[in-house]
């Protein structure tokens, strides 16, 4: 690389770890200490578990594993280790205090910063492109988002507050779209900071099928409530029909029904569910359920990746649905610059080529796929990031919410939940495969 490449690449590494860590200290400094080391639900960790576990994972791989210097406090590896105790577990262990956690974070920073200056992108694997860099504000902001979860799932007042999105026309477009069949490019092997799931680039047949142009809003998901929807097994699996029973499931996560008017609760305020939204905090079950209902199905991951990359004049599939450019805010709702969705038919500028709408950002939409390796994946840098979730008990989502952060969201970006989760900012598009 040229000096050029580089010093724009640190400056890119530089910008987006401070962008990060602007975020954490947001949430984790918008409520008082108390709150950090709460459990506000079995289902996440205390805040105070997400803050020092970002510096320690930041710690392990831009101290350790790229400069080779020695572990700042090598016994708090195994309390900030995901896979060692499970979330409900965590605010039971002996965590760093809020502000030693704080300092902690901040010691690693400052260290992280100083190898940033030293360190060449042309040298290994881990340091091409400043790839561990780019990796480890990914994994932060993907924290941040874990941490509005459970600020979400906070009791008491609102701490975070956020300017609503703009207000759009009533979104009159068609439905839906017809994508063409044909193979398309899926996934990735010269984007710098994908991550491995994401790789390599290999080519997919995909029949022609029709998607729908926007997410699916909550007043199309309240008529499938009020239908009955949640009572009749026809539109559910039957392990989703049976998991709603067991835990009484009747509406969205967060919702409550007010007489005739349904309530949301959101980040401690209370609303009018809104109609134009895209309904949020459904599981993969709820959504296929809902998909059924309207005598559609959920796309498959390769049809979203295609609905969203895929540009017939080209022939090509492009980093975003609106071009190769990295996300302006005129493209997508990212970043928590907003705490909601945009209204259904937001954000035109970052409409794809064949006229679908918010692919990207407003809300991870679940896809009908397992998360499954691409045909020549190999883990890198570590088999627990992607690998050992691969099979049948994860679904993908595509897209990100409006809080992902540009750095962690692109065409290809993968994620993955267990089909009953709703905690997350999850909703769903529906597809359906164009008669023969
Ligand atoms: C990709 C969002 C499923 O939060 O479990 C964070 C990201 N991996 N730390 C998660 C992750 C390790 C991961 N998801
Ligand atoms: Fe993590």
């Amino acid at each position: 690389e040229t000096a050029h490449d580089a010093g724009a690449l640190r400056e890119r590494a530089l910008t987006t770890l401070v962008t990060a860590r602007d975020r954490t200290t947001l949430l984790t400094s918008c409520v008082a200490d108390p709150d950090l080391t709460a459990q506000h639900s079995p289902l996440m960790s205390p805040l105070v578990w997400d803050l020092a576990h970002i510096g320690n994972q930041e710690e392990q791989w831009l101290l350790r594993a790229v400069a080779g210097q020695e572990a700042i406090r090598p016994e708090i590896d195994s309390l900030y280790d995901a896979f060692e105790h499970p979330r409900a577990d965590r605010p039971k262990l002996p965590l760093l205090p809020p502000g030693e956690a704080r300092r902690y974070a901040a010691e690693v920073r400052g260290r992280a910063l100083d190898v940033l200056e030293s360190t060449a992108f042309d040298g290994t694997r881990l340091t091409e492109a400043g790839f561990a860099f780019g990796m480890i504000a990914q994994h932060e902001q993907q924290h941040d988002e874990t941490m509005l979860i459970t600020h979400q799932l906070r009791r008491g007042p609102q701490a975070l507050t956020a300017p609503d999105p703009d207000p759009v026309p009533l979104f009159t477009g068609p439905a839906e779209v017809l994508v063409p069949g044909g193979p398309f490019t899926m996934g990735t092997s010269d984007e710098p900071w994908a991550l491995d799931n994401e790789r390599p680039a290999h080519r997919r047949e995909v029949p022609p099928f029709f998607i729908d142009t926007t997410p699916v809003t909550n007043g199309a998901y309240l008529a499938f409530v009020e239908d009955g929807g949640y009572d009749d097994p026809r539109w559910w699996a039957p392990e989703g029909f049976e998991h709603i029973r067991r835990h009484s499931v009747t509406a969205p996560l967060f919702w409550r029904r007010d007489g005739r008017q349904w309530l949301r609760r959101r980040f401690g305020v209370i609303e009018a569910v809104p109609p134009h939204e895209p309904v949020m905090h459904v599981s993969w079950y709820e959504a296929d359920a809902y998909a059924r209902w309207a005598g559609r199905r959920l796309p498959t991951e390769a049809e979203w990746e295609k609905a969203a990359r895929y540009d017939p004049a080209g022939d090509r599939s492009m980093r975003y649905p609106w071009g190769d450019a990295d996300p302006a805010p005129e493209h997508a709702n990212l970043g928590q610059r907003h705490l909601r969705p945009g209204p259904a038919g937001s954000s035109p500028a970052g409409e794809s080529p064949l006229g679908v709408r918010q692919l990207i950002g407003d809300v991870w939409e679940w896809t009908a796929s397992d998360f499954l390796p691409y045909p020549g994946f190999r883990a890198f840098p570590y088999r627990e990031y992607s690998e050992v979730f691969f099979g049948p008990g994860y679904k993908v989502l595509r897209g990100g919410s409006f809080a992902v952060d540009a750095v962690a969201c692109r065409g290809t970006f993968r994620n993955w939940d267990h089909p009953i989760r709703r905690q997350i900012f999850s909703g769903f598009r529906t597809a359906r495969s164009e008669a023969p």
